[in-house]
């Protein structure tokens, strides 16, 4: 039977999205909430680890590193303080999964760190939200206090009451280069947000020199239902290799954008029908799998499974599954122009390539939108671009890097028209606009 795009969905850490107040903590037991947590408390810590490890369970925030090994990395106990941090500092163009499953389900989201700080035996856990998102910030406080109030963190927890839990909402300024895990560390610390040197990973050595686990608001909020579920539940949806459900953010020339939690492996053709199909009369030019930091994909890659390896084997990277849909009225050079001010922007200057690198590409591409580039342009920036992948201190460099390179590949001639027409002549604004 061929199965059409709407039976897809998987709603898990969506289900309740629609339901009256589905942010109080009522609304999230009479669902079966913290019931995964329950039962994890009368399990030993290393069970836990195990039973997320055999999940398959891998790291939603963008690298897909698997989420369980990443526990197991942290050290034997020595006595002192271990963390959970939860990554909350969306960011990546595109992307809007974390902060609406805050909004709706914040309760998710603690259970799932009151499971994981039980399993690699921290005591204080700690979420780094975007500071711009004050409501999300708001709704976190409420869930944590109702959380508390009901004893379901704070001391005294389990069936031996001998685990305690206590967490802090923290709202950073508003970096995307916070959202890179180790620069998170050094916010939240209370320093100007810059990568470390890595290794030591934070595994090892992470928020005040102790063993840390950073982690996506995604991840941990899978990690409820694979405990109350169990790792079978959990690998019968998605493949072999990116087992589960995962949260979609659509946005663009498609007629209905938003947020699709399906299995990984499904493919851009479903999701686009899922999203009502593209807008009358337009069809597709380009789209981002994983935001702008990933290379773009065209209708060519429209069957590719969206799991991490077939998209990693066709040239891209699922990221954080920010697909960003254009259609034929896009100009590409003034979309790239545009992810490229944004890093140039973010780039936190720690290292030359992508301080300078950017900066560079930034005033080639406003030439070339502007219709005024100059012959050598289109090889400039593949040459700058090129000098930047790989040499740079963090992923922030590469992801300047990559669209450039794959706008070029895709779309050259559209780059070699910025030597004398402007992009808003050959793609008039009026036309690709969405309101
Ligand atoms: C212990 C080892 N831990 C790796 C841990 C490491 C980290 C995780 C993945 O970048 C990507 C980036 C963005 N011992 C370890 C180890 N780990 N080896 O595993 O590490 P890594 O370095 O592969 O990735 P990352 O630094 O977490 C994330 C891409 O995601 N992205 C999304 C960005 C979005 C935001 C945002 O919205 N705020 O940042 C989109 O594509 O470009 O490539 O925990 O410690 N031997
Ligand atoms: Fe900072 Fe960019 Fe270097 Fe990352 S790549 S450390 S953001 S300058």
């Amino acid at each position: 039977m061929t199965i059409t795009a709407p039976d897809r969905l998987t709603p898990v850490l969506t289900d309740l999205w629609d339901a009256p107040e589905p942010w109080k903590l009522a609304t999230y037991r009479a669902h079966g909430g913290y019931e995964g947590l329950a039962k994890a408390l009368t399990m030993a810590p290393e069970d836990v680890v195990a039973e997320v490890k055999a999940s398959g369970l891998r790291g939603r925030g963008g690298a897909g590193f698997p989420t369980g090994l990443k526990w197991s990395f942290l050290p034997a106990p020595d006595g002192g303080p271990r963390y959970l941090v939860v990554n909350a500092d969306e960011s990546e163009p595109g992307t809007c999964k974390d902060v609406p499953l805050m909004l709706a389900n914040p309760h998710s989201l603690i259970e799932g760190m009151a499971i994981t700080s039980y399993a690699i035996g921290g005591n204080v856990a700690f979420i780094y939200l975007r500071g711009e998102v004050v409501h999300v910030y708001r709704r976190l406080l409420a869930a944590v206090r109702e959380a508390r109030e009901a004893g379901l963190i704070g001391t005294g927890l389990g069936p031996n009451g001998d685990y305690d839990l206590e967490i802090v909402v923290h709202a950073g300024a508003g970096a995307y280069i916070c959202g890179e895990e180790t620069a998170l560390l050094d916010s939240l610390e209370g320093r100007r947000g810059q990568p470390r040197l890595k290794p030591p990973f934070p595994a090892v050595a992470g928020l005040y020199a102790r063993p840390t686990v950073v982690n996506n608001v995604e991840s941990i909020a899978s990690v409820p239902g694979i405990i109350r579920h169990g790792k079978d539940w959990f690998t019968a949806m998605g493949t072999p290799k990116s087992t589960g459900h995962g949260i979609f953010s659509i946005s663009g020339h498609v007629k209905n954008p938003g947020q699709f939690e399906v299995p990984f492996g499904i493919t851009m053709r479903e999701l686009i029908e899922l999203a009502g199909g593209m807008r009358d009369g337009h069809r597709l030019k380009f789209w981002t799998p994983g935001g702008s930091s990933t290379p773009i994909f065209t209708e060519a890659e429209l069957d590719v499974p969206l799991d991490y390896d077939s998209v990693g084997a066709a040239g891209s990277m699922l990221g954080t599954r920010a697909l960003m849909v254009f259609d034929e009225t896009t100009s590409v050079v003034r979309v790239i122009a545009r992810w490229t001010d944004f890093y140039q922007h973010e780039s936190c200057g720690k290292c030359t390539p992508c301080r300078e690198g950017t900066y560079w590409m930034k005033q080639v591409m406003h030439r070339l939108e502007a219709g005024t580039g100059l012959p050598s342009d289109v090889d400039l920036l593949l040459d700058v671009a090129g000098n930047i992948l790989g040499r740079s201190f963090c992923a922030l460099g590469d992801a300047a890097a990559t669209p450039i390179q794959s706008g070029i590949k895709h779309f050259r001639a559209e780059f070699e028209a910025g030597l004398h027409t402007p992009a808003w002549e050959l793609f008039p604004y009026e036309a690709s606009a969405l309101f």
